[in-house]
């Protein structure tokens, strides 16, 4: 057992009580292999307690149960969750330590996450009050108007690459709308999401609003896409699961977000200021181990500067290191043996296709031997059309292509089915708006890559990157129907 300050309950968090279940899962940390600690595994069971539990907390509003949180103003959630973002800042350093035994990930990167968890909160407590519906000119006996409403009980599953933000991103949006929400956590890491739903439970959150059921996605996450009782699903993991709920959520029409990931491609022009590329193409596949969603994966190199920029490439792979999360290492392991497994045995095929390795970064002497680890690496010599370039790896494994020219450095960037993020880097202002507006994708990057993952930047992909937006005003938005009101006067 893990000597972890503040470790959560192994219970589900239903109608503001912990609740045991009468089955448990083992959670692993990554950097060893070992049992960190046990969480609730809950089943059809308490997803029925826990959707009865938010409809009663929303249905409030509409007489008859407690209304406690439909006495809520906007401005009241809005100052709730103001408040909330200092309690996670004042508990931001047991937050990290949980996200980074429970994930893997670097310290650093897991301060940064809690930090931007609290920003999600901050940033939907500054909105909550400003959602507006507009006045609509008709004819003249009627007076039109449109009401931003919640849409009532938002199921939540979620992902383990960025559990901490994640939840910031969505139960901080939901709950400023005015929702209530159950949040299925992923299996492989919800430490951090149980102890920040402790907290907002012990800062006065009204019982019911917020309910957390960890479990497997199997169970406790297909009874939840599949409940007839919600009004709206937000899933972010992968695109086969994505399909499954979608289609579960569709039986009831229920609306869905879907975020599932990319294959992201960075261009590289030769115009560019090489230090700045070589310094964002590194963090945007090595950070979290390459686990992200908006990884940039693929780079594409002009022709002419290719050799120059595969050598300075090479350089700084060699120097990376990888370690356990504690030791905030460049690259920590991959959250479980199944990611790594599937990654080692792509990276074997694609080597058997010719695909050579160029460069790739170490294991620390004193790594664990348990641990998930896979260093990160540089694919060159790729034949096109190769799985390892439209593929996601889910790894820090960066495959690299070479082009001749503005159409085909679009053609490649856009020879992939998902379409999340793409990185620009040229300093040719009419080049940066043609492939802005060429690359198809949710979001394009000019001469940065990520923006610094401003919570404030609506996110979300086209094709097989998902559908619907979060993050931002966008996301906020994304939690509310638009409801028609005519009054005809005469
Ligand atoms: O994802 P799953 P996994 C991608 C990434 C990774 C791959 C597999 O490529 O290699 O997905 O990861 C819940 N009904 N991403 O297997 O299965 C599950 O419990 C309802 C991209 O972990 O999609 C967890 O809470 N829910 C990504 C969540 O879905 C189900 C982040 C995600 O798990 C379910 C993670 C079911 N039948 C993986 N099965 C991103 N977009 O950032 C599972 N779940």
């Amino acid at each position: 057992m893990s000597l972890l300050p503040d470790m959560p309950p192994c219970a589900a968090l239903i109608a503001g009580e912990w609740t045991p279940t009468p089955h448990q899962l083992s959670v692993e940390a990554p950097g060893t292999g070992k049992v960190l600690t046990e969480i609730a595994r809950c089943q059809a069971a308490q997803v029925e307690e826990a959707v009865a539990a938010a409809r009663q907390a929303f249905d409030g509003r509409l007489g008859g149960h407690s209304r406690e949180w439909h006495a809520w103003s906007a401005r009241r959630r809005g100052e709730w969750l103001f408040s909330f973002a200092a309690v996670i800042e004042a508990n931001a350093e047991t937050l990290a330590a949980l996200e980074c035994a429970d994930t893997g990930k670097p310290i650093s990167q897991a301060r940064g996450d809690i930090a931007a968890c609290a920003r999600y909160f901050r940033f939907y407590a500054g909105a909550a009050d400003k959602l507006h519906g507009e006045t609509i000119p008709f004819d003249n006996d009627y007076a039109v108007m449109t009401l931003r409403e919640p849409f009532g009980v938002c199921a939540q599953i979620i992902p383990w690459n960025y559990p901490a933000q994640i939840f910031g991103r969505c139960v901080a949006a939901a709950l400023a709308a005015g929702n209530t929400v159950v949040l299925k956590p992923a299996e492989e890491a919800c430490l951090s999401v149980l102890r920040l739903a402790q907290l907002a439970r012990e800062h006065g959150l009204p019982p019911g609003v917020l309910n957390v059921i960890p479990g497997l996605g199997s169970e406790a996450g297909a009874a939840l896409a599949a409940h007839s009782r919600i009004d709206h699903l937000s899933f972010t993991g992968s695109p086969a699961t994505g399909t499954l709920v979608a289609q579960s959520a569709a039986a009831h029409h229920v609306p869905v977000t879907l975020e599932l990931g990319g294959k992201s491609p960075q261009v590289l022009f030769a115009d560019a200021d090489m230090d700045a590329v070589l310094a964002a193409v590194v963090r945007g596949i090595v950070q979290n181990a390459g686990q992200t969603c908006s990884a940039g994966s693929r780079l594409l190199i002009e022709a002419s500067c290719f050799d120059a920029v595969l050598s300075r490439l090479a350089a700084r792979f060699s120097e990376l290191r990888c370690d356990v999360g504690e030791n905030d290492p460049d690259c920590g392991p991959l959250i479980n043996a199944r990611q790594r497994a599937t990654l080692e045995e792509r990276l074997a095929a694609a080597r058997a296709d010719g695909v050579r390795v160029l460069a790739e970064g170490r294991l620390a002497e004193q790594a664990p031997a348990g641990g998930h680890f896979v260093v990160p690496q540089v694919l060159v010599d790729i034949p096109d059309g190769h799985a390892v370039l439209s593929e996601e790896l889910f790894g820090p494994v960066l495959a690299v292509q070479r082009f001749d020219n503005e159409d085909e450095a679009v053609r490649l960037a856009n020879a992939t089915d998902f379409g999340l993020c793409a990185g620009v880097w040229t300093r040719d202002g009419g080049r940066q708006l043609r492939l802005a507006k060429r690359i198809r994708s949710g979001q394009v990057f000019v001469n940065n890559y990520g923006a610094a993952g401003g919570i404030e930047l609506p996110f979300g992909g086209v094709g097989r990157s998902g559908h619907g937006r979060e993050k931002g005003f966008e996301g906020l938005k994304s939690y509310t129907r638009i409801k028609t009101v005519a009054i005809r006067h005469g």
